[in-house]
């Protein structure tokens, strides 16, 4: 059981990245049991809903002539565009239904602001605007989060990168994530996460 400064924190593991759903992550609903299974070995579990409004900046379909995985520039940068995806209410941004962790403390919803995106759980994509999750860790006494979810090279490579700049000893474990994988993506992801100190791990070798 891992201690009292440690959270389990699950990305995004929503109906939209999972087969079936508007942005399918290949493979993504493979990651509920595992996220279940870890969840009991933990005391403190966070998770974070991407949750967007109607029209969101980061939906191709806001764009006229844009289509879905193309680049546009917006006021903070370059930005993937997207199938319209978890929508605030929607069932597509409900929780996976065999997701079973019920001790779950807190939920951090992020990418609600029509303008801007956020695959971090931490820092909005214009890099200024903060969800609150760092605050909350803080003053729950948390130094460890170990992270898994949806999708590896976007949400949580952003957010497992936001929790190591932030100061905490941060943990990826690889086969409780799926990867979207654009463009080589994913193995950028993990070339930045390694160089960011964060540890790789399997929910077999977690020693926690
Ligand atoms: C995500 C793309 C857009 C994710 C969220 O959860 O990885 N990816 N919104
Ligand atoms: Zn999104």
């Amino acid at each position: 059981m891992a201690d009292d400064r440690t959270a389990l924190l699950v990305v995004d593991v929503q109906n939209d990245f999972c087969p079936g759903g508007n942005l399918a992550v290949p493979d993504g609903d493979a990651v509920v049991p595992l996220v279940n299974a870890l969840g009991r070995r933990f005391r403190h579990v966070v998770l974070t809903q991407d949750w967007h409004p109607a029209g969101h900046a980061s939906f191709a379909s806001s764009h006229p002539g844009r289509k879905p995985f193309g680049t546009i520039e917006l006021a903070y940068g370059p930005q993937v565009l997207w199938p319209d995806h978890c929508v605030q209410g929607s069932t597509g941004a409900a929780f996976h239904p065999g997701l079973d962790l019920p001790h779950a403390e807190a939920v951090i919803r992020k990418g609600y602001r029509p303008g801007i995106d956020s695959y971090s759980g931490f820092v909005e994509a214009d890099r200024r605007t903060r969800t609150g999750l760092e605050g909350y860790l803080r003053e729950r006494g948390i130094a460890k989060v170990v992270i898994a979810g949806l999708a590896t090279d976007f949400c949580v490579n952003w957010t497992a990168q936001d929790a190591a700049r932030a100061g905490f000893e941060t943990v990826v474990v690889e086969d409780a994530c799926r990867a979207i994988d654009l463009d080589g993506s994913l193995d950028r992801a993990w070339a930045e996460m390694t160089a960011a100190g964060i540890r790789r791990v399997s929910a077999a070798s977690l020693a926690i």
